[in-house]
């Protein structure tokens, strides 16, 4: 049965269906699989664990997230745990469909294209919330925000498209020992659920790990935004004028990189001090957003934050000007504003809108605003996802050793404990070759001691 456009539905013996591009793009994907998995090593240590132990034997594990060939590492760690996976897309434009195919093959449930559109992308998560998960791993949120908006009996359009696959069944929250999220927009929205009481089911905050955030959202996110914006354009960096919005830890990763490639000014707009105060230390300029619009050849938003481009800035920008987002949303460019501004709209290459502005002004805006990383390039590199990817097979395996605990816990975002954390950046440094001092016992006592003074 074909959905949408072009969109393989498979249906297997076992009665389930997967939803993907084209399953001849299996054997690239396989190739390319591989191509990660040798650039995993902390996640394949995980894998191979997860294999003689099979702690997730009859466990479905229903994720939302960037089907990437990193993914793909993830989904293999717990596939060789025993667990049933259920996977749809956590981004519109960020599956990679070779992937998907090869995904498939391995016996993961697939529900994932390159440029789904609204109805694909909420279809594709109803059939991961059909599978009944006992774990939820998302990127954004998106799963667990529907899973709660059933259960509430709330009614809109997106909960509309997910009816259709499930029917009018809504408690299947009920089901679920917990959750981990991947990122930081994920984990705001989670949070403020939480602080309204709203969150029915603990999960764990990935991103909030060292691990995670001090490697994955500065260096991931700095190389694979540049790598999109050159994907897209195949422009020059050097001698531009680089502008980021927020200069939290993508902000700082883009920063540097974009300084790395000769960027002849880089320019920082925040709204908090700290925040502009270090960016100023590293030798940027900040700047409100009406002042940098002026003078930017590319405009790039990391805030996670609505509207950070709008229509007064659209005004003032440069002939030419190059707009996109490393964001989680396409949220942060404000997009109507353009298009109601703009008198004329092509696709001047894959991922570039040229927008013509009444007095003859090109406005380009990259990747629909969505994350340029992942819509116009493959997202962070295997690298940078082996730590990610740890964590989250790590917090998966945590989330099932501890759920009765959990059950008492409630509706909370919870940290990942310490130890597994330090645990994953001693995995990498190992399979990095990096080798650490050791602290004498003199040293310890040094540490934990007030006594010794001037
Ligand atoms: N991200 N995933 C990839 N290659 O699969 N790349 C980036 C990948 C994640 C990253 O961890 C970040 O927090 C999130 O995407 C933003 O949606």
């Amino acid at each position: 049965m074909i959905f949408g456009d072009f969109i393989l539905t498979i249906e297997t013996e076992k009665g389930e269906t997967y939803e993907i591009r084209d399953f001849s793009l299996k054997n690239e994907g396989l190739k390319t699989m591989e191509w990660a998995a040798s650039r995993m090593p902390v996640l394949q240590f995980i894998k191979k664990r997860f294999e003689e132990d099979k702690p997730f034997k009859g466990i479905r594990i229903g994720a939302c997230l960037h089907v990437t060939k990193e993914t793909s590492q993830l989904c293999e760690a717990w596939l060789a745990g025993g667990a049933e996976v259920y996977l749809c897309a956590s981004n519109p434009l960020s599956s990679q469909d070779e992937i998907t195919a090869a995904l498939v093959s391995k016996g993961v449930n697939v529900y994932a294209w390159k440029f789904m559109d609204t109805e694909g992308y909420y279809r594709a998560i109803g059939h991961v919330i059909n599978a009944r998960p006992h774990i939820t791993i998302d990127d954004g949120a998106d799963l667990v925000s529907i899973l709660h908006k059933l259960k509430r009996g709330e009614r809109d359009e997106e909960v509309e498209i997910v009816q259709k696959i499930i029917g009018d069944v809504t408690d299947i929250i009920d089901g679920v020992w917990g959750g981990a999220e991947e990122t930081t927009t994920g984990i705001i929205r989670l949070q403020a659920m939480a602080d309204d009481g709203a969150l029915l089911y603990p999960i764990m905050a990935t991103n909030s790990s060292p691990s995670k955030n001090l490697f994955d959202n500065v260096y991931g996110t700095g190389q694979s935004s540049i790598d999109g914006i050159l994907r897209a354009t195949a422009d020059l960096i050097a001698s531009k004028v680089f502008v980021i919005a927020g200069y939290g830890h993508c902000g700082k990763g883009v920063a540097m990189r974009a300084k790395g490639m000769g960027a002849s000014r880089v320019i920082i707009t925040e709204i908090e001090p700290h925040a502009a105060l270090q960016a100023v230390m590293e030798g940027m300029e900040v700047m409100p957003m009406i002042e940098a619009a002026k003078i930017a050849d590319i405009i790039i938003t990391a805030t996670g934050c609505k509207d950070v481009v709008r229509k007064e800035h659209f005004e003032v920008m440069k002939d030419g000007v190059i707009a996109c987002n490393t964001g989680h949303f396409n949220v942060e460019i404000n997009i109507p504003d353009l298009d109601s501004l703009a008198e004329n709209k092509v696709k001047i290459r894959p991922f570039v809108d040229q927008y013509t502005m009444e007095d003859g002004r090109k406005i380009n805006l990259l990747g629909e605003g969505r994350l340029i990383n992942l819509a116009a390039a493959e997202g962070h590199s295997p690298e940078i996802m082996d730590t990610s990817f740890a964590l989250q097979a790590l917090a998966t395996e945590y989330i099932l050793k501890n759920k009765e605990q959990l059950k008492n816990i409630g509706g909370r975002v919870i940290q990942i404990p310490d130890d597994i954390d330090n645990n994953v950046a001693l995995l990498k440094c190992k399979a990095l070759g990096i080798n650490l001092d050791i602290l004498t016992p003199g040293q310890e006592k040094y540490l934990s001691s007030w006594h010794v003074g001037t």
